[in-house]
């Protein structure tokens, strides 16, 4: 392992039987579920609470994940407040495709805010069942991975001391862009693809202009229209990758999706103020296995998908059930069983929506690639799946997350 061992600034190491790094949807949910069977452990953020509460991201709820949410208490607020959705719509040529996936299947989407479910996570945890977490902790180490007594360091943003934290268990939960990732041993291996293409993803303060998701496929490049709340409805417009956010001002952003989602009879879209406008590069990773001795990797930390087809977070709580549960049973009864089957059981799902992502991908961006053979099966794809039973059925039970094992 690529950790060190430390000697901290403090005379005497903290002890939790657990550390979870990262107070994301993963994170929060694995911590939730040990308090809950009162098993010590800190959660160590680099954010504020503020910051972390307000974050804007996901949206796209699958129910088993909300089911599971329910089962271990954590869905209180999301049941009363999010939405359901039961249909998309694709617009292709100026004419639109309504694709009524409840109709199909019995089965619909949650749309509830990041944020939201993030708040009502931190609430549960430090609140209601007085766990520990250090926000805006800085320079987190791993150390001695190798060894049955792991520590995590961080530096505490009031006193400015390294601190040292012993444990059992060290959970990296950091998304994308963490330290955890940085402490596998040279035998994991980690798989990429790059899409080749950037979004542009915006929040705008308007209603939705549809009833439901919109993906818009145009020889300029894909929209997206995605509902958030009364309020706020998130856009996505594909660019170059890296483009510069700031050269989008908001009239070409508000002409371009209306180029792009328009259609001959739908009323133009709403405007409104851009509250978030950021480019995302879209790629992908995955890190197998998902854990190595005493790290295990949860969400983002281990597999990356583009919001493509909107399952990241989805994976971060499958991850988190299965890890929560699995650490609960090793810690309280001695059975070892699921955090050894973890690793395997998430990645199972991970590759099922990593291939769907995929297969969505070349539909949305097939059209603009600038290659006719591409732009040809694009649409042949989207032929079939508004002309055959078969093929609408297996599109609604992959969009829903049904395909794989619940
Ligand atoms: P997160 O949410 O990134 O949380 C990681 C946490 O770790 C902290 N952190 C550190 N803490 C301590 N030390 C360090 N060195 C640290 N480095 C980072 C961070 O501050 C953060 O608080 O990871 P997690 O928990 O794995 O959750 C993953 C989801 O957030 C992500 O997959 C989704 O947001 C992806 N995604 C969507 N997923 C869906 O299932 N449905 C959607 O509709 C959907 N829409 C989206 C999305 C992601 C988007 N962006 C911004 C990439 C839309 C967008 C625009």
């Amino acid at each position: 392992m690529t950790s060190t061992s430390f000697q901290p600034d403090s005379p005497s190491a903290q002890r939790f039987p657990v550390v979870i790094v990262g107070a994301g949807p993963a994170g929060l949910t694995i911590a939730n579920i040990l308090r809950a069977a009162s098993v010590d452990c800190l959660v160590l953020e680099l954010e504020t609470r503020e910051f972390i509460e307000r974050r804007p991201r996901a949206g796209v709820i699958e129910e088993w994940a909300v089911r599971g949410l329910r089962e271990r208490g954590l869905a209180d607020n999301l049941l009363e407040r999010a939405e359901l959705h039961t249909q998309c719509e694709f617009r292709v040529g100026g004419r639109r495709h309504r694709f009524s996936y409840t109709e199909l299947t019995g089965h619909h989407h949650y749309v509830y805010p990041q944020p939201l479910l993030v708040t009502d996570l931190v609430r549960a945890y430090a609140d209601v069942r007085g766990g520990a977490v250090r926000f805006g902790v800085r320079d987190v180490r791993l150390h001695d991975l190798d060894s049955d007594r792991p520590a995590v360091s961080y530096s505490d943003p009031g006193t400015g001391r390294r601190e040292l934290v012993r444990c059992e268990f060290v959970i990296g939960c950091d998304g994308a862009r963490g330290v955890t990732r940085t402490a596998l041993p040279p035998h994991a291996r980690i798989s990429r693809q790059d899409y080749g293409v950037g979004w542009l993803a915006l929040l705008a303060e308007t209603p939705p202009s549809s009833d439901c998701v919109v993906f818009g496929i145009h020889p300029r490049g894909f929209a997206g229209h995605m509902p958030r709340s009364a309020e706020v409805t998130r856009y996505y417009l594909q660019c170059p990758p890296g483009d510069d956010p700031e050269s989008w001002s908001h009239d070409r952003v508000w002409a371009e999706l209306r180029e792009r989602l328009g259609t001959d009879d739908r009323p133009p879209l709403t405007e409104g103020r851009l509250i978030e406008k950021r480019v995302l590069d879209m790629h992908n990773y995955v890190v197998e296995p998902m854990a190595f001795g005493r790290l295990f990797l949860a969400g983002d930390a281990a597999h990356l998908t583009a919001p493509i087809a909107a399952k990241g977070m989805n994976l971060a709580l499958h991850d988190a059930f299965l890890l929560g549960d699995g650490l609960v049973a090793r810690l309280t009864r001695g059975e070892s069983a699921g955090l050894e089957g973890y690793s395997a059981a998430c990645l199972d799902r991970v590759w099922d929506y990593q291939e769907f992502s995929q297969w969505l991908s070349e539909v949305y961006h097939g059209a603009s690639s600038g290659d006719a053979y591409r732009a040809g099966t694009a649409l042949a794809r989207l032929r079939r799946l508004f002309s055959s039973p078969a093929a609408a059925a297996s599109f609604a039970e992959q969009y829903l997350g049904k395909s794989s094992a619940s």
